[in-house]
């Protein structure tokens, strides 16, 4: 064994959201991957994109580094290891894109992915908290998605927002895998006061480049308060609706994924604690020496606790 810099993760983190299948069911699907086998990076077409500071950003945090944050995902449309995103994305194409607003809402849109980069951007250095109790600190570039969903005038009567990932197999290898992991697309969902709120965003950036194909290009919703799994990546359609939508987790695992799935370090996951978290790319993080203390609503419990008063949390995970 050659002494290596980013070390895989022990097989026991490889998606611990599925672990339903077995790693040799994994293996059989082609899915893995080559295991072990040294790749070059390929991050496809990074544009540089001019962003303020956000008024939201956090500027205490230090983000995780980019080599970790496009490294080390999950995006189980390219395959379940934390690699296999940046290895198996390079043939994604981010570009010609749409994404369209529909349902409740007074003016249906479709915007240009173009169109999206050409708004005023921000700056948001958010915690992202996966539910397999790893975190890291991501500076992203994005916009208000409440700022789009008004130029679209939500309805009275809308109550929720449904968000669904392309629908690309010959692009996307674990759309056609043997194994039907999820239902794809992928497909998430929030209450419409969650969606508004001015801390969830669309994000189209990370590191003052256009996103990854790995973390989601184009363009990708962020919910910091969550469970990372609501933050649905390369998002073509999002719909208003009077009814609570089905979420691609929840439907999946109910026992084990809420619909809510806000960061909470009281309620466990049937399967492991979440008191605490494993910040990636933190000396000593890969393999559980630098765990620390997970926060309620993730550390954003002050601006978003109100939206959950009068609820049991631990019912509605
Ligand atoms: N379409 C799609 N979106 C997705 C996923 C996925 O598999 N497919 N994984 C989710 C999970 S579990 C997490 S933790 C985050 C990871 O985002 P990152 O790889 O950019 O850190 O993306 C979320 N969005
Ligand atoms: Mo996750």
């Amino acid at each position: 064994m050659s002494v290596f810099r980013y070390p895989r993760p022990p097989s026991s983190d490889i998606t611990p959201h599925a672990a339903w299948l077995s790693r040799r069911d994994i293996l059989a699907t082609g899915l893995a991957g080559a295991a072990g086998a040294i790749l070059p990076p390929r991050i496809a077409q990074a544009d540089t994109l001019a962003a303020r500071p956000g008024p939201l950003s956090d500027g205490g945090l230090t983000p995780t580094p980019l080599q970790d944050v496009t490294h080390y995902n999950n995006f189980y449309e390219f395959g379940l290891e934390k690699t296999d995103p940046a290895e198996r994305s390079g043939d994604f194409h981010p570009r010609p894109w749409t994404l369209r607003v529909e349902g409740m809402v007074a003016k249906p849109r479709t915007y240009d992915i173009d169109t999206l980069l050409a708004r005023p951007l921000e700056e948001r250095i958010y915690r992202m908290r996966c539910v397999e109790a790893w975190s890291m600190v991501i500076p992203w570039i994005g916009f208000s998605l409440g700022d789009l969903l008004r130029e679209v005038e939500p309805l009275g009567s809308a109550r929720y927002v449904a968000f669904e990932s392309v629908l690309r197999p010959s692009e996307m290898p674990g759309q056609s895998g043997l194994l039907p992991v999820l239902d794809w697309p992928y497909v998430e969902a929030l209450r419409l006061d969650e969606a508004l709120h001015p801390l969830t965003i669309l994000a189209v950036g990370l590191y003052g480049q256009t996103l990854p194909n790995q973390n989601g290009a184009p363009v990708r919703l962020v919910v910091p308060w969550k469970y990372g799994f609501k933050g649905i990546k390369s998002v073509v359609r999002i719909r208003l609706t009077d009814s609570r939508p089905r979420t691609a987790w929840n439907v999946r695992a109910p026992d084990e994924y809420g619909f809510y799935a806000n960061v909470n370090p009281a309620v466990d996951h049937p399967r492991w604690s979440q008191a605490t978290e494993r910040p990636i790319g933190v000396r000593g993080g890969f393999f559980g020496a630098a765990r620390q203390p997970t926060l309620p609503f993730n550390g954003y419990g002050a601006q978003v606790a109100g939206l959950y008063a009068g609820m049991d949390l631990r019912r509605d995970f």
